[in-house]
Parts: structure tokens; C-alpha cells; sequence
């Protein structure tokens, strides 16, 4: 049997910009990578890079590189070993692609493909696959950092009336004291955390103790990825819990920074972690360890936000998710758009992710397209 990839780069205005303490953009550059069958089918799955290296290391065209190159070629010889019209196992994907060091997101882009494909034949869902024990989550959302403290205001009030149950705000040194007084004061009984993504120090920890009467859920990822000791110091300094995302890279990292006392929530994403067999193993060592989890989110289209949620409705994710509505991120989403039901998603049923890109939204997204025959 064969598989072939195409690697689909689109372009996909953001409703509004969005800025973090490591940039800015308007516009999404995302890559979706589809496993085309010789029977027919196809399985999808996007990779969440985004054009700078500013959130990690992996960035847009350099992961589109690595998938070209080595990724999808090192995955030959088990798609030629695999039986008349079957899609190696999931754990067969993950393991062929750990021979490669790093490049999460590419990884995950690649095997959630191939394990669309996989559950596609099955007739099976993604959810049921990772065994979820709800049919709805629960649904929260980022706002990045505006120009001002009144769009801030306007920006919040929105998603509030929109039904979003959880808050996060994106701070970074300059942007956080203010603008959490400015929106505690509008509501004072909300779910309401930050996150940083890794822009402040050690020596911040005072600052950061200044957080404390907000009564926030977490503070995400205050310092440098590989900062470890860092957030162990700045916990026993803050009361607020330590939520860390950019540090968790596998199941033993995430294993060493709860033992070490580095974190006591955990953001699980499957693209930073290489993907959803990884995402499910952290939830797993989470439950384990009583430490709670929410799914994050890299303003994923609805490709990638459909087996995000069905992540999200695993029972140790007991947090509002970074999983919005469609309408968060675009006017138009490249698959049908999700929509907000009383602050909640519904997690898809259809085989395999349960979402398709529609042809004519992709077309008319596309920028560039690729063939990759193995
Ligand atoms: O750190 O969680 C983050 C978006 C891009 C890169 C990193 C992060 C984010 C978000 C938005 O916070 C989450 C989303 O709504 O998809
Ligand atoms: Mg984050």
C-alpha cells in the first residue's frame, strides 16, 4: 500500500491582532498536513508553528522543512511494511519519529494525520480513541495584549457575554499590575489567570508576589522554558499556583517538574508535546499525580481545535481549556466553524477528528501546496 502527504500552507487573517510578550501577529500561517490513502480517504492534522521561533524554537517554514526531509521520509519503510490498505498503528508512528530529536509540533502534525487515517478506517472517533468521558467542554479564552486599558475592557466584556468561562490574560513586564486591577474591578467573581509565556526573571519574583490578590487560578509560565529551579523559586515566593506550558516537553519532563515542585498545574498541549498519544500519557501521569490539567491552544483552525477538544473531555482536564469558538480567531474557519454553546464546545463524534477542511475555504486560504510521495 502507499501513503502520500501533501503539506498545505494557508493564510488566515486573525479577527484581531494578537500580541504576546514574545510578538505580534494578524494574520495566521497555518500549515495543515493531509495522509492521502490509495484507497481513497484522507486524515488531517495541523501544525501549530507559528512563523517566528518566539513561543519555542520551532517555527513555520522550518518545520515544513524537517516533515519534508526526514520526518515523512523516515516514516517509509513502515508504510511499505504495512498491510494491504491499512495505516501503521499510532504507536508504531510515534515510535518510527522519536528517532528524530525535537520538532514536536511537525511530529504531531504528521501523526495525527496518519491517526485521523488510522481511526477513519476503524470507524471510531478520536474521543473514543482516547477514551473522553464528556460530550461537551468547558470552554475559556486568551486575550492578548491590546493598546490600551479600555479595549482591554470592551475586548474582556465581549467574551463574557459570549459565554467564556475562564479568562486569561497575556502579561508581560509593563502590562499585568493595571490591567488585572482594571478587570477585577469589572468582575470581580470570574475564573481569571495569566500567562507570560516566559517574560519575567527569577529576580521578579516579588513583582509576581503582587499577583496573589487578584485571586487568580495560575500564573503560566512566568520564566524561560528551561528554567526549572526558576519556578520552584518564584513558587515558594507566590501564593498563586504555577501553571507551566513552553517547560512540558514529554511525559518526563512534565514527571520531573511536579516532583522537583515546579508546577502544580499543568497546560497540555499536543503539538508541544509531539502529539496526542504524548498529550494523553501526561494526562495520564497527571491523574496519577492529582495534578490538574487544561488543553491549550496556538489558535488552532478547526482542524486542529476538533481533536483538541476531543483532548480537552479526558477526565483529568478539570480546567476551562484555551479552546474557543471559530469566531475567536477568524471570520471564516477553514472547516465548519465551532460555536459556543453556553461556554461550552461540543466534542465531535464523526470518525477519526470528526472535521474536514471544506474545499472551497481551503482553495481560496491556500498559499502554497506540496506533494510528498514516499
Ligand atoms: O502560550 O498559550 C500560549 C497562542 C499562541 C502561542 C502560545 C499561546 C497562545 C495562546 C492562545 O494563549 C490560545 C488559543 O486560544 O489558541
Ligand atoms: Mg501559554
Amino acid at each position: 500500500m502507499s501513503i502520500s502527504f501533501v503539506i498545505h500552507s494557508l493564510e488566515i487573517p486573525l479577527v484581531r491582532p494578537f500580541r504576546t510578550s514574545f510578538g505580534s501577529q494578524s494574520v495566521r500561517d497555518v500549515v495543515l498536513v493531509e495522509a492521502v490513502g490509495d484507497w481513497g480517504a484522507s486524515g488531517w492534522g495541523e501544525c501549530v508553528t507559528m512563523a517566528w521561533p518566539g513561543y519555542s524554537a520551532e517555527y513555520t517554514r522550518g518545520a515544513i522543512n524537517v516533515m519534508r526531509e526526514f520526518l515523512i521520509p523516515t516514516l517509509g519503510p513502515l508504510i511499505d511494511s504495512s498491510a494491504l490498505n491499512s495505516t501503521p498503528a499510532p504507536d508504531s508512528v510515534r515510535a518510527a519519529l522519536s528517532v528524530m530529536q525535537g520538532n514536536p509540533m511537525a511530529k504531531s502534525a504528521i501523526e495525527t494525520a496518519l491517526l485521523d487515517l488510522w481511526l477513519k478506517e476503524r470507524n471510531l472517533s478520536l474521543g473514543e480513541f482516547l477514551g473522553v468521558v464528556r460530550d461537551r467542554v468547558d470552554c475559556g479564552v486568551s486575550v492578548g495584549i491590546p493598546n490600551s486599558l479600555e479595549e482591554l475592557i470592551t475586548e474582556v466584556g465581549q467574551y463574557i457575554d459570549e459565554g467564556y468561562r475562564r479568562i486569561k490574560l497575556k502579561v508581560e513586564p509593563g502590562w499585568d499590575l493595571e490591567a488585572l486591577r482594571a478587570v477585577r474591578n469589572e468582575w470581580p467573581k470570574i475564573l481569571l489567570q495569566v500567562d507570560a509565556n516566559q517574560a519575567y526573571r527569577r529576580s521578579d519574583a516579588e513583582h509576581l508576589a503582587k499577583f496573589d490578590e487578584f485571586n487568580l487560578l495560575l500564573i503560566e509560565q512566568p520564566l524561560p522554558e528551561d528554567d526549572i529551579l526558576g519556578h520552584k523559586l518564584i513558587s515558594s515566593v507566590v501564593s498563586t499556583p504555577i501553571c507551566l506550558d513552553e517547560s512540558i516537553l514529554s511525559v518526563e519532563s512534565a514527571e520531573g517538574a511536579i516532583e522537583f515542585g515546579a508546577t502544580t498545574i499543568i497546560n497540555i498541549k499536543p503539538g508541544r508535546v509531539g502529539g496526542f498519544l504524548n498529550a494523553r500519557d501526561i494526562h495520564d501521569l497527571c491523574v496519577e499525580k492529582s495534578i490538574p490539567v487544561w488543553c491549550g491552544g496556538m489558535l488552532e483552525t478547526g482542524i486542529g481545535r476538533a481533536a483538541n477538544i476531543a483532548l480537552a473531555a479526558l477526565p483529568g482536564f478539570t480546567l476551562p481549556g484555551d479552546t474557543s469558538a471559530s469566531s475567536r480567531y477568524y471570520k471564516e474557519d477553514v472547516t465548519q466553524p465551532f460555536v459556543l454553546d453556553n461556554g461550552q464546545l461540543h466534542v465531535p463524534t464523526g470518525p477519526g477528528i470528526g472535521v474536514e477542511p471544506i474545499a472551497e475555504n481551503l482553495a481560496q486560504m491556500s498559499s502554497a501546496t506540496q506533494q510528498i510521495k514516499l
